[in-house]
């Protein structure tokens, strides 16, 4: 018995030496090692001896197992590292690897922008719920009880009383019932229409709204004001004009066009040929606003403007599609 273990120690040492890939390896564990490899036939002809010799015969056995699992593991460990290179090259002159860096959303970037020439202008910040009840989205901002923007096509509803609010002017109304004028905030912050999705609307979007109240504020200050920040945010070779027109919540209402800023008036795809771009409304708070929030309206006269930021960064940024500015595809962000 301790001959034919002596003899399978050979044979092992010389076919360690012709296993050359894992699979001619994986050959040797199987005749040697398995649970029906040449060892363990060994270690079951133990049964055949007598009691006297089990000691000195399973003592060698054991021997010859750990010497011809260790033949296995160093040459498993060889092929191993025969695979790898041998040493990793490194090349100084190579450019480092450039972090990549995320940039503003293009909202964002137009948001700050207006933000700065406003805050330049004396104007705080005011923000509040997107979730509002129907006084101060609606009926505080004198819109009538059948106005078609209460109905359930143009604005989402949560319950009868409670919805997502279409304009931020229901933050004017809050900071009006916790503030005596002088008052002189913007609002930016999303908005929501329940609209048909398409190229130029989504049901979501941001607008950036101001308002001014103090005693004796005129209509040619809110001019003055536009006027300045038109000229900062566009150029100051644009022309204006302001058109009349209709709010519920402010009377007289105008809106304001300027010079589209691509062609100068000429005509093209942008301004749709028409060479005006239309970029606001406004007006003089109605004194119907005034008294839902407790204001004196012999006392104090108010303007009020408002814009959407998505109109304006697709013209400033050339964009056609209003949809892309909400899909996060960094190939699109990345641009900015
Ligand atoms: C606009 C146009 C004109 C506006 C009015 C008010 C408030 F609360 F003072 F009555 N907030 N915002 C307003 C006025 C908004 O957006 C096109």
């Amino acid at each position: 018995m301790l001959d034919k273990a002596q003899e399978v120690k050979q044979t092992a040492l010389q076919e360690i030496n012709l296993a050359k890939t894992f699979q001619e390896l994986e050959s040797f564990r199987i005749k040697f090692l398995a649970r029906k490899g040449l060892i363990a036939d060994l270690f079951d002809r133990m049964r055949e001896l007598p009691s006297d010799q089990l000691p000195a015969v399973g003592k060698s056995l054991n021997e010859l197992r750990s010497f011809v699992q260790a033949l296995y593991e160093d040459k498993k460990n060889q092929l191993e590292s025969a695979q790898k290179p041998k040493k990793e090259y490194l090349d100084l002159t190579l450019p480092g690897r450039e972090r990549w860096v995320g940039s503003k959303h293009p909202i964002t970037q137009t948001l700050d922008e207006i933000k700065r020439i406003f805050f330049g202008m004396g104007f705080g910040i005011a923000t509040g719920p997107e979730i509002e009840d129907d006084y101060h989205n609606f009926e505080a901002l004198n819109f009538p009880p059948d106005h078609p923007a209460r109905d359930m096509q143009d604005t989402f509803f949560v319950t009868d009383n409670i919805l997502l609010r279409t304009h931020t002017s229901p933050v004017q109304i809050r900071v009006m019932e916790q503030r005596q004028p002088p008052v002189q905030v913007i609002v930016p912050g999303r908005v929501y229409r329940n609209e048909a999705i398409s190229a130029r609307s989504y049901c979501l979007f941001h607008q950036v709204e101001g308002l001014y109240v103090d005693r004796g504020v005129t209509f040619s200050e809110l001019k003055g004001t536009l006027v300045s920040f038109t000229k900062q945010f566009y150029g100051s070779d644009i022309k204006y004009r302001f058109r009349p027109s209709f709010f519920p919540f402010t009377e007289p209402s105008a809106e304001m066009d300027i010079t589209c800023f691509l062609c100068k008036g000429s005509g093209c795809r942008v301004c749709k040929y028409a060479g005006w771009l239309e970029i606001l409304g406004c007006g003089m708070v109605d004194p119907n606003v005034f008294k839902f929030v407790g204001y004196d309206t012999e006392a104090y006269s108010g303007y009020a403007f408002g814009m959407g930021i998505e109109r304006i960064a697709m013209l400033r940024y050339g964009i056609d599609d209003i949809r892309i500015l909400f899909e996060n595809d960094v190939r699109f962000l990345k641009q900015f």
